[in-house]
């Protein structure tokens, strides 16, 4: 069967709207006609080809659609149920037993690889294969081939362009502070970055109940959107030091400090930022593998500092997405805020525009 897929021929794209046939779903597998896409800064960094990426390749993984197909052995959807795709997961392994599939033991070959382990791919192009199995979805395309392990069945009248990015993008900056770093009522929230995730992590700060959340971001159109959806205070990092600014309005320092910029400059002044029993989280990824951050030996240990890493807010995908799609529709989660929606084939416009600040989250939508 043939669908219409941005497909990456090269390194860094452009993204080129081409046919490309789609093989039926397998073993555990299901075929997903997708309605909406979100486009997360993972999937560029992947089209970049640094972690390895094979070309001609289709990215994508926060698609939204109506499942087509199902293979052997699928039973918790059927053809026509509408559902939201996210990260993929083995199953089998301790962290999957345990209910923590974003810690899964085989999240880097099933999410980021792009190939399969029988080296298999489910798209091809003029009878040679195109790389797929981004994030278990890959649904930059009008077809994609999903995962039971990677799906949430949505209710009948689901918007599923309004809910497309809850698939990544929000369900990671929400979760980073209501699951991974366990927001409790009253206590204060520093984000650095103020892209989707670290709006999203306001969101999350909001939602617990958090009384000061504060945003460092150098731009002042997202510092005037995170205000909007739930800051306290917004910090220009160009206006002077990012420590001094958060403890002349927490001067014994935050209970949680979220980074999503991945930015080591910024990043590094976290551990500045937090008080007693202060928790950090890192979200953002740095640009080089080498990139360390230096933690403050005997303060930290005498103040009970923590930093840790977060994978997609720690959710469990079962109980925590239909959580957040019940917030959303209850008006609770205003990310729309900051998406802006673009049809499917303006693809390389949205990069463009995203890059430009034009625009924070694009959500691309088909038909
Ligand atoms: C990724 C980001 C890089 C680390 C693994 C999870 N999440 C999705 O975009
Ligand atoms: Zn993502």
């Amino acid at each position: 069967m043939e669908a219409l897929a941005a497909v990456l021929n090269q390194p860094n794209g452009p993204f080129e709207i081409e046919p490309v046939e789609i093989a039926d779903p397998q073993e555990g597998e299901l075929r997903v006609a997708i309605k909406a896409v979100g486009i997360c800064h993972t999937d560029l960094v992947l089209g970049s080809g640094a972690m390895g990426l094979q070309f001609p390749a289709v990215l994508g993984h926060e698609g939204a659609g109506v499942v087509e197909a199902v293979g052997p052995g699928v039973t918790s959807v059927q053809p026509g149920d509408k559902v939201l795709l996210t990260f993929n997961s083995c199953g089998s392994c301790k962290r999957c037993e345990a209910g923590e599939p974003a810690y899964c033991l085989q999240f880097f070959p099933l999410n980021m690889q792009c190939v399969r382990e029988d080296g298999s791919t489910r798209l091809s192009k003029g009878g040679q294969p195109v790389a797929d199995n981004c994030f278990g979805q890959s649904s930059f395309a009008a077809k994609a081939i999903a995962n039971v392990r990677n799906v949430v069945k949505l209710d009948p009248d689901a918007d599923l362009a309004a809910l497309a990015p809850l698939g990544c993008g929000i369900q990671t900056g929400v979760g980073a502070v209501m699951r991974s770093l366990n927001a409790r009522k009253g206590e204060s929230l520093v984000v650095i970055g103020g892209g989707a995730v670290g709006l999203s992590a306001i969101l999350g700060g909001k939602l617990a109940g958090c009384a000061q959340i504060i945003l460092i971001e150098p731009q002042e159109s997202r510092r005037a959107i995170a205000l909007e959806v739930g800051a306290d205070h917004v910090i220009d990092p160009a206006a002077g030091d990012t420590i001094e600014a958060v403890r002349a309005i927490l001067p014994e320092g935050a209970d949680m400090v979220v980074d999503s910029s991945g930015f080591m400059p910024a990043v590094e002044k976290s551990v500045g930022m937090i008080g007693n029993l202060g928790r950090v989280g890192l979200i953002g990824v740095p640009g080089s593998l080498d990139a360390v951050l230096p933690v403050p030996m005997v303060q930290w240990l005498t103040m009970g500092g923590t930093v840790r890493g977060i994978v997609e807010g720690d959710s469990d995908i079962v109980g925590f997405l239909p959580e957040l799609i019940a917030h959303q529709a209850a008006g609770r989660l205003p990310y729309d805020r900051f998406v802006t929606r673009y049809p499917f084939e303006q693809i390389n416009q949205a990069i463009d525009d995203a890059h430009h600040g034009k625009c924070i989250k694009a959500v691309l939508t088909f038909d």
